[in-house]
């Protein structure tokens, strides 16, 4: 054991059942999530190991350094809130900050807090492994090392795990490829060169306009049209700043209790019912303000009204309809067949309109898919699209990726992998049965990805640490979920979203886009608000209502000498 995990009268120093553990949390993940993990444990006297893969703090904001990587959420809300020193103290200098700000900031918040000491980088967890004796967790890593903890947290992040389409010939092919999360810390040279980018979500529409800029030639390769909105992205003045930071912390208590986690000034109504004129101008001032808020949250029934959801669609094609010159590519990047904001709706800054750009040509992968990739290029139906570099936005095996990447073992050698095979699913999108003291952050079965992930992180850490906190107090060495609660939290997960219209698209909140994985709506599409309260409610009930403690094993160390 290095450094890091550093002894000061946690669990792991107490002795005790678990008192041979090299710290009282191991945490896997460096992220977001990590970062805040690794000073709300140190911050009530636990000890903790951050095991991290990267060569640098970051998470998702370290390995997405693909051209035009930026935030989605407003990036006064997509930070930490849990500071008002912090809060006060940082200045974020866009509106949607670029990967190497909010990257600068997390190594900030590492040292600000001093956590670098609680954190081993370069170091890939393999296994994790339940010992039912000593009641630990034994962490693998690809260097060979164990740690072992009394808890084990997995913030591995809901998009870490690239989801790498399996093309035939890939390995034939003589130009250059990468994946935009496996982006190279260099940066590409991408001038004079022919690329061409596959995925058009949330990173395509951020990176194809940065790259048809500096490529010669660019080949987009979509196989579905997304629905897209101006970002609107700008500096942020300082008197803008100050007026936010003079009420920062109301403005985060509202955050804490919205829907998304993103705060807003007024409470939608009812589209239904509201003549199209009026709904027109509502979408018409949304478009203008720019962001994804003011249009899903122009009516509080946009995503379960059919017709209400289909008034704004329909706002948006018109839009893509005039930005795009040549009729025939609008209608290629026109989004039919699935409702808008039932896959995430994507952020942009001038996606459409560089189809106008004489170096760009689309390809309609609906009408001719990749056949394979060749020495050149990449072969669709009888046509070569020759290029020197070919991208892929091809997206992540999302929310229960990143753990199932690890081989997690549980009571009995229970397997994660297996207990999943037929779906991810866990209590409270906490915890999964059969794995005690294994917590996830933004798991199955949590809002995870339906928001400002930045609220829905701070949440899981404060939980799960005063959970943690408030075992130990009691002297509760084990809490886990039970298969039936498992499925009952997943029976309601499916009936939450059931009501809304995210099941009526083919998307990553479901796996959709992973070959092979298991089709379930993953998130808890009820909102932060609800999802808060049902789990503050679990904790207020001493979380016995929902998982198993393990009272008999603390009685039993009691009575020990
Ligand atoms: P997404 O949203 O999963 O987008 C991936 C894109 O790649 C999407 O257009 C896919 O088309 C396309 N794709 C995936 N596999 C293939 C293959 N085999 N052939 C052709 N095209 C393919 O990932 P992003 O990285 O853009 O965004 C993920 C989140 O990160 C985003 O929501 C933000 O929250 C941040 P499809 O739609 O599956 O037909």
């Amino acid at each position: 054991m290095k450094e890091s995990a550093v002894h000061t009268g946690g669990m792991a120093g107490r002795g005790g059942k678990q008192g041979g553990a090299d710290a009282d949390v191991a945490v896997v993940g460096a992220g977001f999530a990590g970062l805040y993990l690794a000073h709300r444990a140190t911050t009530l006297g636990l000890t903790v190991v951050v095991l991290e893969a990267g060569e640098s703090v970051g998470g998702t904001w370290y390995w997405n350094r693909y051209p035009g990587a930026r935030c989605d959420v407003e990036s006064i809300d997509y930070s930490y809130s849990f500071s008002e020193e912090l809060q006060q103290e940082w200045r974020w200098t866009e509106r949607y900050a670029s990967q190497p700000e909010i990257l600068r900031y997390l190594n900030h918040v590492a040292d600000r807090f001093d956590l670098r000491r609680h954190i081993r980088l370069n170091t890939r967890v393999t296994a994790a492994r339940f010992d039912e004796d000593a009641l630990t967790w034994t962490l693998t890593t690809d260097t060979d090392e164990t740690v072992t903890a009394a808890f084990c947290v997995m913030a591995t992040g809901g998009l870490s795990v690239p989801n790498r389409p399996d093309l035939p010939g890939l390995d034939d092919f003589r130009g250059e490829w990468y994946h935009t999360a496996r982006w190279p810390a260099g940066g590409v040279d991408l001038r004079g060169r022919r690329v061409a980018v596959v995925g058009t979500g949330s990173t395509g529409i951020q990176a194809i306009p940065m790259i048809a800029r500096e490529a010669d030639h660019l080949i987009v390769l979509q196989r579905t049209p997304n629905f897209s909105v101006p970002a609107r992205n700008r500096p942020l003045s300082e008197a803008e700043l100050a007026k936010v930071k003079a009420t920062y912390a109301r403005r985060r208590a509202r955050g804490r209790i919205a829907p998304s986690g993103v705060p807003s000034d007024r409470e939608p109504s009812p589209g239904r019912g509201v003549p199209p004129e009026r709904r027109r101008q509502a979408y018409e001032a949304g478009w203008a303000e720019g962001g994804a808020s003011p249009l899903l949250r122009a009516y509080s029934d946009m995503l379960v009204d059919e017709e209400v959801n289909a008034s704004l669609a329909d706002f948006v094609r018109d839009k893509i309809g005039e930005i795009v010159d040549d009729p025939a590519t609008a209608a290629a990047l026109t989004p039919y067949g699935y409702p808008l904001g039932a896959k995430r709706l994507c952020l942009d800054t001038d996606y459409f309109a560089t189809y106008n750009r004489p170096n760009v040509e689309l390809v309609d992968l609906r009408k001719t898919p990749i056949e394979r990739i060749t020495e050149t290029g990449i072969q669709t139906g009888d046509t070569l699209y020759e290029t020197d570099v070919i991208v892929f936005a091809t997206g992540f095996d999302a929310i229960s990726g990143a753990v199932t990447a690890i081989d997690v073992r549980g009571r009995a050698d229970r397997s994660l992998r297996d207990y999943w095979r037929t779906g991810p699913r866990a209590t409270l999108g906490l915890m999964a049965a059969g794995f005690p003291n294994l917590f996830l952050v933004n798991g199955p079965g949590s809002p995870a990805v339906l928001g400002n992930v930045l609220a829905f992180i701070e949440h899981h850490v404060e939980w799960i640490i005063d959970c943690i906190d408030s075992l130990r107090r009691d002297g509760i060495h084990t809490i886990e979920s039970s298969e039936d609660s498992d499925e009952r939290w997943a029976v309601q997960v499916d009936e939450i979203a059931a009501a809304t219209l995210y099941p009526k698209a083919e998307s990553w909140f479901a796996g959709a886009n992973v070959p092979g994985k298991p089709r379930r709506f993953l998130p808890y599409a009820a909102g932060l608000h609800t999802y808060r309260a049902r789990c503050d409610d679990s904790a207020a009930r001493g979380y016995g209502a929902d998982f198993v403690l393990d009272h008999a094993l603390s009685k039993h160390a009691e009575k020990r000498p």
